[in-house]
């Protein structure tokens, strides 16, 4: 019965607190290109954007999944520094509760797509998660633990349980003046990435990249709390 379910990952658009059944009707046009940038929290200032601030849809997974990953590539030697030091995310979700549990993923590279396990896994929460798009934007800040970065591309991101956190997404970019970043997903049930490049559902045409950013440091630093507006916290995964 679980191996015969469909393996469909996703996706919705991501529409306020209109109700699931309510979506089809409505569609991604409502999404705001001037929606204010980053209206609250951290700043992530110092730390590498590849998205414009912007929040114009989410991607998420279908509650039945178990876990699902979205990553974005970044080339290491853009980051600052050979120590991943921190990652901030922008996520919203369209149901209660709006309190999360999350992981912050850091995968190396095999031929082009993230490698089949991590490099690193960093337990996180935020509160008071954004509830639409037009108030989604603020980020939460994640200090990494002084992570070692591999040569050549890294694909950072987050993993999360759907069926506990369901209905939850994460902030991406839709400005058709922006840069297509390479961004790939996995669920529970898949064997393999998919490239939002090479998925066939709609919903990944107008990409250009998830709002995950990235910060590193030459040296190995002190791991210390960063500045998070006491919306999220962070402990390693052993
Ligand atoms: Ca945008």
């Amino acid at each position: 019965m679980f191996r015969s379910m469909p393996r469909k990952i996703l996706l919705v658009i991501v529409l306020a607190s209109i109700p699931w059944v309510a979506l089809a009707a409505t569609t991604k046009e409502e999404a705001p290109e001037d929606s204010p940038a980053v209206p609250s929290g951290p700043t992530c200032q110092g730390l590498t954007a590849l998205d414009d601030s912007t929040v114009e849809s989410g991607y998420g997974f279908v509650p039945s999944a178990t876990t699902g990953t979205y990553v974005q590539e970044f080339e290491s030697k853009d980051l600052g520094g050979g120590y991943l030091t921190s990652v901030c995310l922008c996520f919203l979700k369209t149901r209660p509760d709006y309190d999360i549990d999350f992981e912050v993923v850091v995968y190396g590279d095999s031929n082009g797509v993230p490698a089949a396990e991590p490099i690193a896994a960093v337990a996180a929460s935020q509160r008071g998660v954004a509830r639409s798009k037009k108030t989604a934007g603020a980020f939460v800040q994640v200090p990494m633990p002084n992570v070692p970065l591999p040569p050549g591309k890294v694909y950072i991101g987050a993993r999360w349980n759907p069926s506990e956190e369901s209905f939850l997404f994460i902030c991406n970019d839709q400005s058709p003046a922006e840069p297509k970043v390479p961004v790939f997903f996995i669920e529970d049930r898949a064997k393999a990435w998919t490239s939002v490049f090479s998925a066939k559902d709609p919903i990944f045409r107008p990409h250009r990249a998830i709002m995950v950013r990235a910060g590193a440091e030459a040296e190995p630093a002190p791991v210390k709390p960063v500045s998070i507006v006491g919306t999220a916290s962070a402990a390693p995964v052993p």
